[in-house]
């Protein structure tokens, strides 16, 4: 078992909770490539068995599947079955080992890819021992994600399911997994809102259809579309479907249009309407129906996205729902990017880090208009796209022009004297918590112990650990850090001037509160300054520095934040594909610890996860715990239900908005102008 707890030589454990689960589950059966489909239709013939061994022999490979908890496969029961499906259903699948070959196959094969009932004929006598094994152990991954014995995982399951409907085959599929496995989770462990993400190409009409007056299951699909011209050529599958009755606003359709779509429109999709409603619901338990056939090279999809998108999809996700994520397989038929796609996201889901992101200039013209268009149709139902219309942007966009920083202050010594300050300060100190933490980077053979406190567990003085940590990420020695300092505006300049001179040519500096932001690097582009604070900084906006305003109002503190963070935040981050991430937080931050805790997550998505977090000290131990916690890879606490941010933070965002998305591309939620859209 991988065992992600602190070491035990460590004197901090108290650090990481005991509650907290660890590990990821990787449930699979060979028995699950013992049956063929009878396809004649050669584009039927891509199901094959040797999709799951593909998987299985990487993961292999990499190291991953031994890093993995393997529970044993049950068979779904009866019950199990039923809960998303009709008697007469099952009882025709299970009609279906008795058959004869002559009986299995129909004359007419021209249908067999959307088998209805009556082409239930076309399977080998195997397939309902295999259905119920997709299904089993699909459920024993949520028991174990949903009882804490694992945190997240994966099933490597086949046939796939999304199609198949409560009376009805459908597209491979015979039961539908992840449905049953949403119901079943919501009646055996008294969940209440469940998410399923769907990032297969294909549209999971059954999921749809199962889940569409259900408000209690938030399904989110973006699918191959093509204006109806691609399978299964639903009208039910555009963005107009949001749901009926009491489930209406719980399903989110985002159609494709045109094939080609690539790893920023994926991406867009995510920051601009899945998570911030994600975010939104709040979910219990996050469902991954996982169909890689969304990504380049597969015939079927046609789509551009590469691997190592899923890796970013699946740490977004993981930020949700307590980290508590099941990936369950659907489609993906090219077998080298199906295998690699599925690697991506076990390693994410045991806690590497995703590789950098980069190259992501922008969505192309045809995912903005679908991305506008779901965002339109589902803004009365969500808060977090509420008041983002262009026509609310109250003031005309800030088009201030570019200033370098200035240059030629606080030089070398200045620093010796803070660090003579800060170095009497640290003497004092003594709440229990180690000044300076780093994790260690991702290591499959060696030392699985993932902390270490500062050298020798001694304090040593804030600057030095600053630099000792910047040159041990430098090195590669640790992935991330986390240290605790006097003044943390001397410490963000200091660690800025020796990371841009030492470590990378770009750092994303994140900092929480008001007053100048300490970048003395006369380098325009070399650091990126995300500020949020209260009041309205002095200028020195560019297109490197974005000051984000928000004011706290009747509770809403949290809304605001989050809505900043994934409307704003990540997109320039994953835009800038910065070396190195700062985050810097003083003593009034006033956000609270969980949103800082999902702040430090979603941030480790950007450079490979190197992130050096600055703390004042006397920030709160919570805050402090709460950031060590994340930066060592485990879950960000909820942050409980957030009510629509205020317009007026709202507004500020499409301000920033506004101004950068010409330079930021990932920043676009709609169409070139308005007005101009209109034809298509
Ligand atoms: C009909 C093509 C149908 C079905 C693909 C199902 C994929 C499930 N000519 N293709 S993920
Ligand atoms: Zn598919």
């Amino acid at each position: 078992m991988y065992d992600r707890h602190l070491n035990k030589a460590s004197t901090r454990c108290y650090l990481l909770p005991r509650a907290m689960a660890s590990g990821t589950a990787l449930v699979y059966d060979e028995e699950m490539t013992r049956y063929k489909l009878l396809w004649v239709d050669p584009a039927c013939k891509v199901e094959v068995p040797e999709r799951l061994t593909a998987c299985v022999a990487a993961l292999q490979e990499q190291g991953l599947a031994q890093r993995c908890v393997a529970p044993p496969v049950r068979p779904a029961t009866e019950e199990d079955i039923l809960l998303a499906h009709s008697e007469q259903y099952l009882e025709a699948v299970k009609r279906t080992p008795l058959m004869t070959l002559e009986e299995l196959c129909p004359t007419q094969h021209t249908e067999v890819c959307h088998v209805t009932k009556p082409a239930l004929a076309v399977w080998l006598q195997n397939i309902y021992h295999c259905a119920k094994l997709a299904i089993g152990a699909t459920l024993q991954l949520v028991d174990r994600v949903m009882t804490g014995q694992v945190r997240n995982g994966m099933a490597l399951v086949r046939p796939p399911g999304h199609h198949s409907q409560r009376s009805a085959a459908n597209g491979f599929c015979v039961f539908n997994n992840v449905a049953i496995a949403a119901l079943y989770a919501k009646k055996r462990f008294n969940i209440k809102r469940v998410l399923i993400v769907d990032w297969d190409v294909h549209h999971g009409q059954g999921l749809q259809y199962c889940f569409e007056e259900d408000p209690s299951v938030l399904y989110f699909s973006w699918h191959r579309y093509e204006h109806q011209s691609f399978w299964p050529n639903l009208r039910d599958s555009d963005y107009h479907s949001v749901g009926k009755g009491p489930g209406a606003g719980f399903n989110i359709n985002l159609p494709w249009n045109q094939v080609g779509m690539d790893n920023s429109d994926y991406l867009s999709a995510f920051f601009h309407v899945l998570l911030p409603v994600a975010y939104e619901f709040n979910p219990e338990l996050v469902l991954v129906s996982a169909g890689f056939d969304s990504g380049i090279g597969d015939p079927e999809g046609l789509m551009r996205a590469t691997p190592d998108v899923f890796a970013h999809l699946t740490h977004l996700l993981t930020s949700l729902a307590g980290g508590k994520l099941c990936a369950v397989l659907e489609g993906g038929y090219n077998l080298t990017c199906l295998a690699q796609s599925v690697c991506q996201t076990v390693q994410t889901l045991l806690g590497d880090p995703a590789p950098r992101p980069s190259g992501l200039s922008g969505p192309c013209e045809s995912a903005l208009e679908s991305i506008q268009c779901v965002r339109a149709v589902h803004r009365q139902y969500w808060g977090c796209l509420k008041h983002t219309e262009r026509d609310l942007v109250s003031s005309p966009p800030l088009l201030l022009p570019l200033h370098p920083p200035a240059a030629g202050e606080g030089d070398g010594s200045s620093l010796g004297e803070t660090q003579h300050r800060a170095q009497q300060q640290e003497g004092g100190g003594g709440d229990g918590l180690s000044p300076c933490l780093a994790r260690l980077p991702p290591d499959r053979t060696q030392d699985r112990r993932r902390w270490r406190t500062g050298e020798g567990g001694g304090v040593l003085q804030a600057l030095g650990h600053v630099r000792a940590l910047l040159d041990k990420i430098c090195r590669k020695e640790v992935q991330n850090g986390l240290a605790v300092v006097a003044d943390v505006s001397v410490a963000v300049a200091y660690a800025l001037q020796r990371a841009v001179t030492s470590l990378t040519n770009r750092v994303l500096l994140v900092f929480l509160g008001d007053g100048e932001v300490p970048v003395e690097v006369t380098e325009e582009g070399k650091v990126l300054v995300f500020q949020i604070c209260s009041k309205e900084p002095r200028d020195r906006k560019s297109k490197y520095h974005i000051p984000v305003c928000l004011r706290k109002q009747g509770g809403d503190g949290a809304a605001g934040f989050l809505h900043a963070v994934l409307s704003l935040l990540l997109p320039l981050g994953y835009g800038y594909d910065p070396g190195l991430v700062l985050t810097a937080v003083g003593t009034e931050s006033g956000v609270g610890q969980a949103l800082w805790a999902q702040l430090t997550s979603l941030l480790q998505g950007l450079a490979q996860g190197h992130t050096l977090a600055l703390m004042q000290q006397g920030c709160g131990e919570g805050t402090l715990r709460a950031t060590a916690c994340s930066l060592l890879g485990g879950p960000a606490p909820a942050v409980g239900p957030l009510g629509a941010p205020a317009p007026e933070n709202v507004r500020e965002v499409e301000r920033q908005r506004e101004r950068l998305q010409g330079q930021w591309g990932l920043l676009r939620t709609a169409g070139p102008a308005e007005g101009s859209s209109a034809a298509h």
